[in-house]
């Protein structure tokens, strides 16, 4: 192909057709061509019979890998398959003259470049993904047709994405807010996306109020300020404007609002939906996910620090825990309710700020998903995966929530922005294994395409397949659900109580639970610029619960204002994370405290303890590799300067280092380990660093000292197990 060098004053500018000849529809053509084999594999061996033209993988690709259809060889090449001779230099006149714009390899590389970025999400910008499997090991066969949760012992292939809300792509991880958790059920009979939260209910009752509170949450429009957080004037005017979001504003700001990892969160799918037999009978259900570790939390100043000293803490946690084989498991479970028994509850199931306690309706475990692969390319796997709330299998149903209803319109619609067009079900993350068969055609990035004349149905010339299929054949039939209704906006007054559940959230918290809803509300409205927005919102505390007003009132300095709190809804135990989670060491991570001169003895005994308990030690230690130690040496992978406390869950001090005592980052580990409450082990004179840190604190709950590491480890992993000591007395001391 013949180029030349265009003048940069020529007025017809190059275009994407212009002088290189790598235009755009170059670049379909090549992706239609070279991904024929996917698109055909079906069409060809399908041809004439319902699974022409489907869009499954080839055999033995890896379902949900990035570019099954990409031959990668061992030389550079250009998008068009052409060797690459020169990587280092654009083609230029000269080694000191002006770039060639002729250079077609300079430019294709550049172009891909320049167009490397797909809008982030405009909520769950950041996030991490992973690939499962869930099995079935109870039937739901009496309330629905969907294999998925009829089939025991099925496995269906899975991909959840947990995400922040609020933050851009590149905010940290730890930040307060809820956390998305969308999985992808890759059923036989199609694509299941179940896209819940952390939190069991929304800020919110209306879809058509979404944009309204993202707008208020995300940093502030005039200065883009701040990142990742709700502390500030904007998001308080929308939430003390909006009473409905009393309840979601206790669970944000308690402590499943800084979450320890994602493999220690609930998950829960918010709205009810509805189970639909095969014999077209409807039965209310809400969904839940149940992590085998428990629920754990940080505590907000260790989140801020992470924020800052590791933002990938959970996205690394997540990935680092796969590769160690410690597959997170969680309990799917359901609540089930008769349409007829709806009005036998104290809340509108349509309300999506409303939940249902399980003590009133308890939650019926029915399979166990298992996450045991990462992704193999973030942007492939974790950043294009689509979720939709209207992705159901025949036998699962939506509800009349409007919330619910609003957001099967949203997530089509966002997918179209971020994806530039409608095929982005035809990116491997997002294809159904079960097969895909109709006569959509056409648009951005279409690579699987249909061979043949009939694209349209009925037909009946050669070529032409794809039939309906009835319920009993597995085809989707919407449950028969009598609508009719006066054409009105306006919500029924059942969705009218905005405190009973918030009250009952906080009344059933423990102590300590409690006090950390009361000081995340101080730091938020401490934030807060305008008394009048800071006044407002007391007086929606103050119709949840007097003590939780009063402290935040008296922490504002402005008076505490009357309200009537529903003290007779009582308490429901399995709100509280305290209460349902058992000790449990298994997976956290502890450091390991080093000095020249350590007891190699001891850091092998803690160490093989730890281990046994599935707990990773890790030696930290003033530099990195071998240091001498008494008994042989040991080895450090991160050091005082490389590591802070914040990123283990527990802290070991070995016998023989006394001498850490003079080393103010080694106690200041210690020091801050302590006022968040973890466990802090030490043996022999390795004892001298938590006395110096904590001086006569150092008998505190969760301070484990022995003579030897092996003395101290059944305590040391124990304290471990309970994960925070919320009965220390001198922490408020030490912050
Ligand atoms: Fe949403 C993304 C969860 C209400 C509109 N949402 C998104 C994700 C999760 C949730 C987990 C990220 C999915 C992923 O990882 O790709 N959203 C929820 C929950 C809600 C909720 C649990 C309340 C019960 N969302 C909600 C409403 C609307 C949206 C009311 C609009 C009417 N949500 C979106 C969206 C997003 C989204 C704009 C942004 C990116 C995306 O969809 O794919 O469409």
């Amino acid at each position: 192909m013949t180029e030349s060098v265009r003048n940069p004053q020529d007025s017809q500018q190059p275009s994407d057709e212009g002088a290189s000849g790598l235009s755009r529809r170059h670049f379909m053509a090549a992706a239609g061509a070279g991904a024929g084999a996917i698109a055909l594999a079906g069409a060809v061996a399908g041809a004439g019979d319902a699974e022409a033209a489907t869009t499954r993988l080839e055999p033995g690709a890896v379902p949900g890998a990035p570019g099954p259809q990409v031959k990668h060889g061992a030389a550079l090449t250009s998008n068009l398959g052409v060797r690459i001779s020169d990587d280092q230099n654009t083609l230029r006149a000269g080694t000191r003259g002006p770039s060639l714009l002729e250079d077609p390899f300079f430019r294709e590389k550049m172009m891909h470049f320049d167009h490397e970025r797909i809008p982030e999400r405009v909520v769950h910008a950041r996030g991490a993904g992973a690939h499962g499997v869930f099995e079935l090991h109870t039937s739901l066969a009496q309330y629905t047709s969907a294999k998925v949760l009829t089939q025991v012992g099925a496995r269906t292939e899975v991909f959840v994405r947990f995400s922040t809300v609020n933050g851009s792509r590149g905010s940290a991880d730890t930040a307060r807010d809820a956390r998305g958790f969308a999985t992808k059920f890759y059923t036989s009979e199609g694509i299941w996306d179940l896209v819940g939260n952390n939190i069991p209910v929304f800020f919110i009752q209306d879809a058509i109020k979404f944009p309204d509170l993202v707008h208020s949450f995300k940093p502030e429009p005039h200065i883009e300020v701040p990142q990742a957080s709700t502390a500030h004037d904007t998001f308080y005017d929308f939430i003390s404007l909006t009473p409905e979001s009393a309840h979601m504003l206790m669970w944000v700001t308690s402590d499943r609002g800084i979450p320890r990892s994602f493999r220690m969160m609930e998950g829960f799918g918010i709205h009810t939906f509805r189970l639909v037999d095969a014999s077209g009978r409807s039965t209310l259900v809400k969904f839940h996910w149940k992590p085998r570790l428990g629920v754990r939390s940080l505590v907000w100043d260790e989140a801020q620090k992470l924020g800052g000293v590791d933002p990938d803490f959970h996205r690394r946690d997540l990935a680092e825990a796969i590769d160690a084989g410690n597959f997170p498991k969680w309990d799917l479970g359901v609540q089930l309710l008769a349409e007829n028994d709806v009005d036998k509850v104290t809340f509108d199931v349509l309300d999506a700020t409303k939940l249902w306690p399980e003590e009133v309706v308890p939650v019926q475990l029915v399979g166990t998903m298992t996450l045991n692969r990462n992704p193999q390319n973030y942007f492939a796997e974790t950043e294009q995966v689509a979720f939709c709330t209207s992705h159901v299998v025949p036998g699962i149903d939506f509800s009349d929530d409007p919330l619910l209803q609003g957001r099967n319109f949203s997530y089509f619609d966002t997918q179209l922005n971020r994806f530039n067009g409608p095929n982005w079900t035809q990116l491997p993350v997002n294809q159904p294994r079960s097969p895909v068969n109709n006569f959509q055609q056409d648009g951005f990035m279409r690579y699987a395409n249909r061979p043949g004349r009939v694209n349209y149905e009925p037909n009946s010339l050669p070529g032409g397949t794809g039939h309906e299929s009835s319920a009993a054949a597995g085809g989707y039939v919407s449950y028969a659900e009598p609508v009719s209704g006066t054409k009105i906006r306006a919500r029924s007054s059942t969705f009218a109580d905005h405190f009973s559940q918030a009250t009952l959230f906080f009344q059933s918290m423990t102590e300590p639970e409690k006090q950390h809803i009361i000081q995340a509300l101080q730091f938020e409205l401490g934030h807060v610029t305008v008394k009048a927005v800071q006044e407002r919102m007391l007086g929606l505390l103050a119709n949840i619960d007097d003590r939780l007003v009063r402290e935040v009132a008296g922490y504002l300095g402005l008076p505490v204002p009357s309200g009537s709190p529903n003290t007779r809804i009582g308490t429901a135990p399995s709100l509280s994370q305290e209460r349902i989670s058992k000790p449990d060491a298994a997976t956290r991570k502890v450091g390991v405290l080093v000095a020249e001169g350590v007891s190699a003895t001891d850091v092998a005994a803690i160490s093989a303890a730890l281990r046994r308990a599935r707990v990773t030690p890790v030696v930290v230690g003033p530099r990195l590799g071998p240091i001498p130690a008494s008994g042989g040496s040991v080895t450090a992978t991160m050091t005082y300067l490389t590591s802070k406390s914040v990123q283990f869950d527990a802290l070991f001090v070995a016998g023989g280092t006394a001498s850490l005592t003079s080393n103010g980052a080694a106690v200041h580990f210690v020091e801050e380990a302590f006022m968040h409450y973890k466990a802090i082990g030490a043996s022999g004179d390795g004892s001298a660093v938590p006395r110096a840190a904590l001086g006569s604190l150092s008998r505190e709950p969760g301070v484990v000292v022995a003579a030897t590491a092996q003395a101290a480890a059944p305590s040391f992993v124990a304290a471990v197990a309970a994960h925070r000591h919320w009965s220390r007395t001198g922490v408020s001391r030490i912050s």
